[in-house]
């Protein structure tokens, strides 16, 4: 049974990729997960039995060579990196189920069960492949020797491996008809678009299984074989829910929360999800997820935030100088959903002071400061409405629905605007009405009426932006919720409280608690604060660095070290200070002038795992042209520093001849991989 059962309105099961332990989660991590976490608690909120889950992709080529080049095994680095990725998710109040790691048993043991169903049923045979393969995506490239990967421009590696293969030409006819039929599998429409014109371009069978490397999981019954990570990775989606074992339990979760409602992911691994994904499910005679739902790219400086490229903002930093919902909210806000969106720390600090800060932290004070200065802290009663009462009323009920079919349609930033708009009419009933004033001529007794009226409607127009606003930022809407006396608003939505929200519900004796700060104005030097967080983070992570050479240094070398330590010379480096500099293989990909300078080439090399941009002042002597292709050697954790408003990340080796310093180039006569490290 293939076909995925109409959507079940009592149950939900949302997943994040599983993100790769080869570098720190950043913001583009933080976005799609942030996603996930908001739609899992309106689901939540709305009384929808909800699994969330996500997680780390630990295996394969890409994270062995990591770990290789940060001097750790394989299983040290990739626990340390799933941790970082699992103490953030805590820190940004991420409600996941589960976290699930691909190195677990139990996930492990639903790989193979995954892999022998689909030999046992005559879609896998044994073949052999000679082709290229991209380390870095790793993706199988259908192209000559030397080609670039058509995804990330590095280029590929010859791979010639006896090699299992999975039958996908099989399904190129299937899955056209399955998306036929099914035109809400693939969103949004650019990327459905995208994953057809793929499969009709035709199908190859797919190597399922390496053998010139271990860091993976063996298939079972030739042990000689990993699986594809990719074949590993998504299967992840069932093993997590139980997919593989005996426990009773275990199954009972698989058949409750299978098929998954949303696969939420990147724009770029949509071929994986929508092709080989689903192709393995039919070929297991298991259901499909009902939708894959590409985000799109959050881009830094232009380009798309990635940890190769190096523009990546940490979204601790953030969290730290303006909290996790102020990140949460800008990135829902400013993002339209779908298609690519700039992170700026302006634009970050412009919506954080405009919006939550100025906006409904303000708001919210002035009305909870109010109620315990004129009414001691207790909502009063208030008398009948007048006209302005009515229309606040009126926007927030019109309101209520457009917001919640607007997030229904994940169109956070339009949903969030129709939000803040109640906002800004609360704002302006309040800044009408003015409470705070008596009018000329009006009894005291009036006055305290129309000031219980006016403070009690804001009141309740609060609670509403509350309720509503508290799957995008968990932690201030609960302090609020808080203040207004109506206790701890995780657990009302969790009691099915929230489902309904209407007008009306603040009752007349409710104690307010005390004000507490929202969101305190960020200052001029917030921006500052920020930049400087992420400069000593990427020094904190070349110390890292180096001290990982260090101490691997030592251990494979003690006695020199030793001795070293021992009897320090004033004019000689020891073994430690040698292996702090980390001199790498690379290979230029792009060279050219710097424009309005004779000195400065601009080259981009590729290291095998990631790509840098290094400035080289040798434009007098070597032909940007002749230097395509060619091997270098580069000073690999030399800080960043920018010439010509370019930035430089590291520096090329070369000797220094004649009275001049003419540059020439290190190089080798032997060929030597990508990214092998010098020592
Ligand atoms: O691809 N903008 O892991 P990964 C938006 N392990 N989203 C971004 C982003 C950006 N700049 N950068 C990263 C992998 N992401 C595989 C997935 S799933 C079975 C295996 C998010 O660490 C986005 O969701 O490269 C993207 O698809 C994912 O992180 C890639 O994470």
């Amino acid at each position: 049974m293939t076909e995925a059962p109409a959507s079940n309105s009592e149950r939900f099961y949302i997943t994040t990729p599983i993100y790769y332990v080869n570098a720190r989660p950043h913001l583009g991590h933080a976005y799609s997960t942030i996603v996930c976490d908001a739609i899992a608690r309106s689901k939540r909120a709305q009384g929808v039995e909800t699994w969330f889950l996500t997680g780390t992709d630990e295996h394969g080529q890409k994270i062995e060579r990591s770990a290789s080049l940060a001097g750790r095994s394989p299983t040290e680095f990739a626990a340390a990196i799933s941790g970082e990725f699992r103490a953030l998710w805590q820190r940004l109040n991420l409600t996941n189920n589960d976290f699930i790691r691909t190195t677990e048993d139990r996930h492990k043991r639903g790989v193979q069960k995954l892999f022998a169903v689909l030999r046992d049923r005559g879609f896998i045979y044994k073949g052999s492949y000679t082709g290229q393969y991209c380390v870095s995506d790793e993706l199988y490239v259908d192209a000559p020797p030397g080609s670039p990967c058509p995804d990330c421009g590095r280029i590929t590696e010859t791979v010639s491996e006896e090699n299992y293969f999975f039958k996908l030409s099989a399904f190129e006819r299937r899955l056209l008809e399955y998306y036929e039929v099914h035109p809400e599998f693939i969103q949004p429409e650019a990327r459905r678009n995208e994953v057809i014109a793929f499969v009709r371009s035709g199908l190859k069978d797919l190597s399922v299984s390496r053998t010139s490397f271990r860091w993976g999981i063996p298939v079972p019954g030739d042990e000689k074989h990993v699986i594809y990570v990719w074949m590993d990775a998504l299967a992840n989606y069932i093993t997590a829910l139980g997919y593989g074992s005996d426990d009773p339990a275990d199954q009972q979760r698989f058949r409750r929360f299978w098929p998954a409602d949303i696969h939420l992911i990147g724009k770029e691994i949509s071929r994986f999800h929508c092709v080989y994904w689903p192709a393995f499910l039919m070929a297991a005679g298991l259901p499909l997820p009902r939708s894959v739902v590409a985000n799109g790219w959050l881009l830094f400086d232009k380009n798309k935030m990635s940890k190769s490229i190096g523009n990546i903002v940490r979204a601790e930093t953030v969290a730290d100088v303006l909290g996790a919902d102020a990140l949460r909210y800008f990135l829902l806000r400013e993002i339209s959903f779908g298609q690519d969106g700039n992170f700026t720390f302006e634009a970050l600090v412009q919506r954080y002071n405009g919006d939550l800060a100025n906006g409904y932290g303000n708001l919210v004070s002035r009305v909870v400061a109010m109620m315990h200065r004129y009414f001691g802290g207790t909502v009063p009663k208030a008398g009948g409405a007048g006209e302005a009462e009515r229309a606040l009323q009126i926007a927030a009920e019109s309101v209520i629905p457009v917001y919640q079919s607007q997030f229904e349609a994940r169109d956070f930033s339009r949903a969030l605007e129709t939000l803040w708009g109640l906002v800004a009419a609360i704002d302006g009933y309040l800044t009408a009405a003015a409470p705070w004033k008596k009018p000329d001529g009006r009894s005291e007794e009036d006055h305290r009426c129309a000031q219980a009226r006016v403070l009690t409607t804001a009141a309740e127009a609060i609670r509403v932006v509350t309720a509503l606003a508290w799957p995008i930022i968990p932690e201030s809407t609960a302090k609020v919720w808080r203040q207004l006396g109506l206790g701890d608003l995780a657990q009302a939505a969790q009691a099915g409280k929230l489902k309904t929200i209407a007008w009306g519900s603040l009752q007349p004796g409710t104690a307010f608690a005390e004000p507490a700060a929202l969101f305190p104005r960020a200052e001029k030097d917030a921006i500052e604060r920020m930049l400087n967080l992420e400069n000593q983070n990427n020094l904190s992570a070349v110390a890292a660095v180096s001290q990982t050479a260090e101490e691997s240094a030592a251990v494979s070398n003690p006695q020199v070290s030793a001795e070293a330590a021992a009897a320090p010379e004033k004019t000689k480096i020891t073994i430690d200070d040698f292996a702090k500099v980390e001199l790498r293989v690379a290979q230029v990909l792009v060279a050219e002038r710097v424009p309005k300078s004779d000195k400065l080439l601009r080259l981009e090399v590729d290291l095998g795992d990631e790509k840098r941009q290094i400035l080289a002042g040798i434009a007098q002597h070597y032909e940007p042209e002749k230097l395509i292709g060619r091997k270098v050697v580069i000073v690999a954790n030399l800080a960043p520093r920018k010439m010509r408003g370019l930035e430089s990340n590291g520096m090329i080796v070369a000797a220094s001849i004649g009275d001049e310093g003419a540059p020439v180039l290190a190089g080798f006569l032997e060929d030597v991989p990508v990214g092998a490290r010098l020592k």
